[in-house]
């Protein structure tokens, strides 16, 4: 039998850490369980001998753990890990599982798996009844229809090549989460002699010429080109490419805004006027999951469809039933260069002259479109309250603050009136909601000097586990402030309702007991609680001051909200 206590006894717990250091993991959320003990061991020893380990980041909650993990990956493009105890664990991780597939986050999340041993010479072995509760016939199933890839860690020898596995998959386009289930005894067991090198994802795709020249011919041509955008600034470098696109055809770029992909007050950004698509001949998708909604808009059957994106098939969306005409499988950075160069070579004078009167045509439309959304902000009519809230607090957020959108029916709100620089606002385009105020926490971890503020919905503001949140990022020295759109309800659940059934039973009785969050908690006590603090701001011009002091309550180590009361829904 092994000596585990011997100086030269290297376990696999001791190789996972250092494994997860060595693939660039800054910070392992963790909560932790009977079988993680291992991974703890290993780390307090990596502490005191001063060995390379991540950071480990307590989360009360896994769900505030995974979101953390993608929030830490949206501010610094890093690996994530995220440790959670057995099946309880890995089914409290919830919805971020879908957040994590749907962003595309690189996180390799590891759970324990109850020991399969009862004899008492194997460490690690059974020791506790919980060990039969929680062996479960498939742990690994509730990833199955979320994750890229799940795997088990049989023996302490196969942990370094499996882990080195789960990274490359994780990170290879298009990325996602991987999950590695880890029996105590294999923890226990020795690392294997010969520990697997980094396995490096592939170079990111470029994009195949002949396709790109032809997707070139078509946009110079076009008469009526826009672009659609989703998530083109997770490579903040991208945004510049794409203003020179757009700025050398004229087109407007319609921004869903998963990150900050056009320059918000730049003049051709139309934030999310898909009415730009009523019209359009030529469509560029670009890194976009939905394009449009027929529901809502219906390009004309003659336009032409291009797209560029590092998944153009997205065969995880069963039902993703677009006419492309011609798909470009690239990573927009590297494809945006690629299509100005061969714009410009294509630039005839003729060409030229269309795209400049197509430019100041587009700019001037756009503007009005501007002008209405100042006007909305600075109405006294109910529907312009959160306009006018917002406007407010973009007017008092600091330039370096990063802002982390969660705001639902106000999210057009958000996209009218908070203009933040590529880099530093994050949304998520697929939310089970929640995720901003424990994103928020991972964000604040990754980018320590830059304020940081979650804009969200009472609702969301509550799936987030706010308890666990604002604990867990007191706790590890990354406070948020989050600014709450309290319009006591669940608006995003009561206005189909009245949309579905006009003047039914639900509008007539008008009560909707099933989206009404009156009355509503007092958020301030709650942060407090915490140790945390707070303010209420019922009218936008009392928002500069209360955000002032919630930075510095934030600058002091400690979580801030700010009740921000709206008309109730
Ligand atoms: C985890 C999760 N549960 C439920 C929903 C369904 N849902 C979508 S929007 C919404 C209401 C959100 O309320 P709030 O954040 O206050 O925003 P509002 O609709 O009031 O603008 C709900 C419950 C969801 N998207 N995710
Ligand atoms: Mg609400």
């Amino acid at each position: 039998m092994e000596d585990h206590t011997g100086p030269a006894f290297r376990d696999a717990a001791t190789e996972l850490v250092g494994t997860l250091a060595d693939e660039g993991v800054e910070h392992l959320f963790i909560n932790p369980g009977t079988d993680t003990a291992p991974v703890q061991e290993a780390l307090a020893a990596a502490r005191t001998n001063a060995a390379p380990h991540p950071r480990a980041v307590l989360c009360m909650h896994e769900f505030v753990a995974l979101s953390a993990a993608m929030g830490h990956h949206f501010a610094s493009g890093r690996p994530q890990a995220v440790m959670v105890h057995v099946d309880a664990g890995t089914l409290n991780l919830g919805g971020a599982i879908h957040n994590a597939q749907r962003n595309r986050i690189p996180v390799v999340i590891f759970a324990g798996r109850s020991p399969y041993s009862t004899a008492t010479e194997i460490p690690g072995h059974r020791d506790s009844f919980i060990h039969w509760q929680q062996e479960q016939l498939d742990q690994q199933a509730v990833l199955r229809a979320f994750g890229k890839w799940t795997m088990e860690v049989p023996r302490g020898r196969e942990l370094s090549g499996i882990v080195r596995r789960a990274y490359q998959v994780a990170r290879s386009d298009p990325r996602g989460p991987a999950y590695v289930m880890l029996p105590r005894e294999a923890l226990m067991e020795p690392a294997g002699e010969q520990a697997t090198p980094r396995l490096r994802p592939p170079r990111p795709a470029a994009p195949d010429p002949d396709g790109l020249a032809e997707a070139a011919r078509i946009l110079a041509d076009a008469r009526r080109p826009v672009v659609v955008t989703g998530r083109t600034g997770a490579r903040p470098g991208a945004v510049a490419s794409l203003v020179q696109v757009s700025e050398l055809l004229g087109c407007p770029v319609i921004d869903h805004r998963d990150r900050l992909n056009f320059p918000p007050r730049h003049p051709l950004y139309a934030g999310e006027e898909v009415d730009e698509l009523r019209s359009a001949d030529v469509i560029l998708l670009l890194d976009v999951e939905v394009p449009w909604v027929p529901a809502q808009v219906t390009p004309p059957a003659s336009a032409t469809v291009l797209q560029i994106d590092v998944d153009c098939v997205k065969a995880t969306m069963p039902s993703w039933i677009y006419p492309v005409d011609l798909a470009l499988t690239a990573d927009t950075a590297l494809a945006l260069p690629l299509l100005e160069a061969e714009l410009r070579a294509l630039a005839t004078p003729e060409r030229t002259g269309r795209w400049r009167d197509r430019r100041s045509e587009v700019t001037r439309r756009l503007a009005d479109m501007r002008r209405q959304w100042a006007s909305l902000a600075g109405s006294q009519a109910p529907e312009g309250a959160p306009d006018a809230m917002l406007q407010a607090l973009d007017k008092a957020l600091p330039p370096e603050a990063i802002v982390l959108e969660e705001a639902v029916t106000n999210r057009g709100a958000v996209v009218r009136q908070i203009a933040r620089d590529p880099g530093f606002h994050y949304g998520t385009g697929s939310p089970a909601l929640g995720w901003a105020v424990a994103g928020a926490l991972g964000v604040k971890l990754a980018r320590p000097e830059s304020p940081v503020i979650a804009v969200c919905g009472d609702g969301s503001f509550n799936f987030g586990v706010p308890t666990a949140a604002i604990w867990s990022a007191q706790k590890a020295g990354a406070p948020f402030v989050a600014v709450i759109l309290n319009n006591q309800a669940y608006r995003a659940s009561k206005l189909p309702v009245q949309r579905l059934y006009p003047k039914g039973s639900a509008d007539v009785e008008g009560t909707f007991p099933e989206t009404g969050l009156s009355p509503a908690p007092d958020y301030v006590q709650l942060a407090r609680a915490y140790g945390g603090d707070g303010h209420v701001v019922e009218r936008p011009e009392d928002l500069p001051a209360a955000l002032d002091h919630c930075l510095e309550i934030q600058g002091s180590g400690r979580c801030a909200v700010v009740d921000v009361r709206l008309p109730a829904s």
